[in-house]
């Protein structure tokens, strides 16, 4: 095949005029109508001088304009980047340089503030709207509606997708078309996606969830997705009775339930809830079902490997586990210090080995070997076990990471921006349990001697650099911080402390 991705998930609809993306205004973009647009954005690209293994940065709203962005990079061979569209110039700006992006897409507000970042890096900048005006629109005007598809072979790079690290410094996970490829083949045939299924996708397409899960999903399988710029409850609610299936993060389930308009009724036409990305709690899938009769299918999967393991379609769908390693999935639970694996019900580090596996950090190669290890097995940071019967469960992380709302925040990037602020002797940043976010972020600080902290300054400080999810919920001063007498911080004294701050939020 000469480019398998491309091939499999967009090129084989050539001429379709089966439907692919319903919007919540009614306007539908089929398959033909996408193809055609991606191809003219392909030659954009190239006559922007981008060849195939070239980076092209985009943060911009989610849109079907987005999405054919993201086809016309598989097309061209070029590397799709896609960056949370909250982040802040200054954390835009690492990306760009850590990738040597060649071309950056955002949207027009933003355009004076990236603008002297891509100049600094060499980068071409043009806009793309959420409305799909924008300056890269207008190059698209008028360009052929088809392009020649670049060869590229299963073990090419098709997307970078970054994830930040326990130092603080963001790592550019590189998944290739294999990758992406197989897991969506293995998800689509575990899910019996279909060419009925109409998917709810109010989820960011900018992470995997989104992106990779709900969409390559749809597409191999033909079916079409009801394409929510984001979760807005109104919208959701008015989607549902439409769709077959929908994908989402715990908060997407437990908001849901909060509503009354949510009931059994609204969702008779769905066949499947699949909830990821964080924990789903046991109490929550407990009254989804009593409140709409379907039982939530959880799955466990992260940016370097796409999904790892999954609850049976069919068969029991178990609370409180993520369900079984997926078709052509090794996993492994092993000691954290040898890497001894470990017998059933035993806890320890969760390892995975497959065709999903990514090919490892981009120009960080002791980053990859530290994770990455040479018989193929990816260290994931996440502790569990398997229990008798091959369910996997998570039981906590080996990594220092908080989840609110299934976004990822990892407290070394902010502990190093508050320890550089002035009165600051140190601070350390965890997560408290959130009843909307599962986890939300508390800054517990440490000021310098003769000092009065103001936390107000410290929140202002942030807002500037971080991105809002990031920024922290609570602020806590206190005169030094627990250690163990290895000197190091001891967080989950500090989670037992903090426990309760959001209690009622
Ligand atoms: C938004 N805000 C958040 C937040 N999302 N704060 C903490 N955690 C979050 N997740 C803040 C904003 O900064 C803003 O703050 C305020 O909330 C309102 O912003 P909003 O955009 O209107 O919020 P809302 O629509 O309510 O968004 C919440 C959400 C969203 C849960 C719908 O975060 C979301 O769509 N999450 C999904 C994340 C996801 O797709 N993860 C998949 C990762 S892939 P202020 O101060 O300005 O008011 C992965 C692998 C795998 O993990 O296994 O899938
Ligand atoms: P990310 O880096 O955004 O891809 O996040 C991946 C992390 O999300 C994993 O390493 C897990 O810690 C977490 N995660 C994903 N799915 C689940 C789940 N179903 N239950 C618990 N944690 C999950």
């Amino acid at each position: 095949m000469a480019n398998p991705l491309y091939d499999t998930m967009f090129g084989r609809y050539s001429g379709a005029q089966t439907v692919f993306l319903q919007m919540p205004d009614g306007r539908t973009v089929t398959h033909d109508a996408f193809q055609r647009q991606a191809a003219r954005y392909a030659h954009v690209m190239s006559a922007a001088g981008l060849n195939p293994g070239d980076r092209l940065a985009v943060q911009i709203a989610k849109s079907p304009e987005n999405l054919a962005v993201y086809a016309a990079c598989v097309q061209s061979g070029i590397i799709f980047l896609p960056l949370n569209t909250a982040y802040t110039p200054a954390e835009v700006e690492y990306f760009v340089s850590n990738s040597g992006a060649k071309l950056v897409l955002c949207d027009s507000s933003a355009e004076a503030l990236l603008a002297p970042i891509a100049a600094t890096n060499d980068a071409a900048l043009m806009t793309l709207d959420a409305n799909g005006s924008g300056s890269f629109t207008k190059k698209a005007e008028g360009q052929p509606e088809t392009f020649v598809t670049v060869d590229r072979n299963a073990d090419d790079l098709a997307a970078f997708l970054y994830t930040s690290g326990t130092t603080g410094r963001s790592k550019g996970a590189m998944l290739t078309q294999a990758n992406l490829l197989s897991n969506a083949e293995a998800l689509r045939d575990y899910w019996k996606f279909t060419d009925k299924d109409i998917l709810l996708n109010a989820l960011p397409i900018f992470h995997t969830h989104g992106l990779f899960v709900a969409t390559n999903i749809t597409l191999l399988a033909g079916g079409s997705m009801l394409f929510l710029p984001k979760f807005d409850m109104d919208a959701v609610i008015a989607a549902l009775p439409r769709a077959t299936s929908m994908m989402g993060v715990p908060t997407f389930y437990t908001r849901l339930l909060d509503d009354p308009r949510f009931d059994r009724d609204l969702v008779k036409g769905m066949r499947l809830f699949i909830s990821g990305s964080a924990p789903l709690l046991a109490e929550t899938h407990r009254l989804f079902e009593e409140r709409t009769g379907h039982r939530i299918l959880e799955r466990y999967g992260m940016t370097e490997t796409n999904m790892n393991t999954s609850n049976p379609y069919d068969g029991d769908r178990r609370a409180g586990t993520v369900g079984y390693p997926l078709p052509g999935v090794d996993l492994k639970v092993t000691d954290p210090d040898t890497g001894e694996e470990l017998a059933p019900g035993e806890i320890g580090m969760i390892e995975v080995r497959g065709p999903n596996v990514f090919k490892g950090y981009w120009q960080m190669p002791e980053k990859t070997k530290e994770e990455l290890r040479e018989n193929g097995f990816f260290i994931t940071g996440d502790l569990g076990l398997m229990d008798a019967d091959g369910y996997v469960q998570i039981v906590g992380r080996g990594k220092d990471l908080i989840i609110s709302g299934g976004f990822n925040v990892y407290p070394k990037e902010i502990e190093l921006l508050i320890d550089a602020l002035p009165g600051v002797k140190e601070s350390a940043v965890i997560g408290a349990p959130h009843s909307d976010f599962g986890e939300s972020v508390v800054a517990v600080l440490v000021p310098e001697a003769d000092t009065t902290l103001e936390t107000s300054c410290i929140a202002d400080a942030l807002r500037e650099t971080l991105a809002g999810f990031k920024q922290p919920r609570c602020y806590a001063v206190v005169e030094e911080l627990p250690r163990n007498t290895m000197g190091k911080v001891q967080k989950s004294t500090l989670r037992e402390q903090f426990a309760h701050v959001f209690k009622g939020a």
